[in-house]
């Protein structure tokens, strides 16, 4: 429902980790004062435009049913039986971002993933229609960009890899959103077995020439610090996550996590799971790559098959006219047959009527005759 509040927690805890305003303007070449021109503002003014338009940056969950897509997003019921949006606005040392959470209802292997893929296929495309609209009309400055920025795909623990119809859907989104795949509920499976899962999940997605989302390289000249949490970030896909609604006490301290009879597993604790790695990606460090995707790749692949579609679509209609209009000689010579027959009928009736003028005539004359 959109401006409903969601407890930005689970997914969004806090902005924090936005960089500080100017952060990412780095002076490449340092002019002299007497030489300064002023251009060296430009980052900040393009910040500045920037924060004061705010974000849009929309976020779609997928997979098999049951898998905790609507508990990582902070959902609180059972099953989600319509692709369903929860939108809410955050804002952290004046930067606005309007989040968008798409949930939608798990499929299952046997029973229904091709009419998922399809209802997932055409709310993308929809979106992509909307922009290319409003792109093209009138109001274009305050276009709303719906457009999917990012698929969380997630992948069950309980199989051995990718199920079927994991590849069947995932092979027909890939081209048109980013997808980050997922390991669900990593909790109810060991550290060796979530490396293993890991490892046959990427072999399989390479395998299966399924293209998810590639994180850029990052700058050569980025600190080792950043190059060192950049290389753990892309080791880690498919980021095994663990959902929960709940929170537990440990020690005197509350805990999101779920609690066994061993000992909890802590939603927030890197050690434990990617949550946070996948939280931090999303909204401190990749946003706004997977915008660029989006708009650069995906929209732009959308927008030249539409285009192309729909010039195809209007010429059938012309060569449809062209075939319409063209003279119908077959109905002509029936028309010909048909004003022939009328004639010769109308001659019939003219040759009648002289007759019976002329025995009329007759007639009358032999009457004038014998009168007389
Ligand atoms: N062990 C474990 N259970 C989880 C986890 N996340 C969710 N669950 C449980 O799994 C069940 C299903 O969770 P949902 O969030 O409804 O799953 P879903 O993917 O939205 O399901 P559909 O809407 O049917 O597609 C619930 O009982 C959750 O409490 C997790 O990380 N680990
Ligand atoms: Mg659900």
């Amino acid at each position: 429902m959109p401006g409903e509040h969601v407890n930005s927690d689970t997914i969004l805890p806090s902005m924090k980790e936005l960089p500080e305003p100017g952060v990412c303007t780095r002076a490449v070449v340092r002019k002299e004062e007497d030489e300064f021109i002023g251009f060296a503002t430009l980052p900040d003014q393009v910040h500045r435009k920037a924060v004061r338009r705010g974000f849009d940056f929309t976020l779609m969950v997928v997979g098999e049913t049951g898998l905790g897509k609507s508990t990582l997003i902070n959902k609180l019921v059972n099953r989600t039986v319509s692709i369903e949006k929860k939108q809410l606005e955050i804002e952290e040392k004046g930067v606005r971002v309007k989040l968008t959470i798409v949930d939608t209802p798990g499929f299952n292997d046997a029973v229904n993933a091709e009419d998922s893929w399809k209802a997932l296929v055409d709310y993308v495309d929809q979106q992509f229609q909307q922009y290319y609209r409003d792109e093209s009309g009138l109001n274009r400055r305050n276009i709303v960009d719906n457009r999917v920025h990012c698929c969380l795909y997630f992948i069950s623990p309980y199989g051995h890899g990718l199920k079927p119809s994991d590849i069947q859907v995932m092979k027909k989104l890939h081209h048109k959103v980013n997808i980050v795949p997922l390991l669900a509920k990593s909790d109810i499976l060991t550290k060796p077995e979530v490396k293993k899962m890991k490892q046959r999940i990427i072999e399989e997605i390479d395998n299966n020439d399924i293209h998810i989302y590639e994180f850029p390289d990052c700058d050569s000249d980025e600190d080792d610090d950043f190059k060192q949490q950049d290389r753990e970030l892309k080791a880690a896909v498919p980021f095994a996550v663990v959902g929960c609604n709940t929170v537990v006490e440990a020690g005197g301290k509350k805990i999101r996590g779920r609690a066994y009879p061993w000992g909890i597993v802590e939603v927030d604790n890197p050690s434990h799971c990617d949550f946070v790695r996948l939280r931090q990606m999303l909204i401190s460090t990749h946003m706004q790559d997977l915008k660029d995707v989006t708009s650069d790749v995906h929209y732009e692949n959308f927008r030249a098959s539409y285009i192309q579609e729909s010039m195809a679509g209007q010429q059938k209609e012309r060569s449809k006219l062209k075939r319409d209009s063209k003279p119908n000689y077959d109905a002509i010579a029936d028309t010909d047959k048909l004003l022939e027959q009328k004639d010769a009928e109308i001659q019939r009736m003219q040759e009648m009527l002289a007759k019976m003028q002329a025995q009329l005539g007759k007639q009358q004359g032999q009457q004038v005759n014998g009168k007389v």
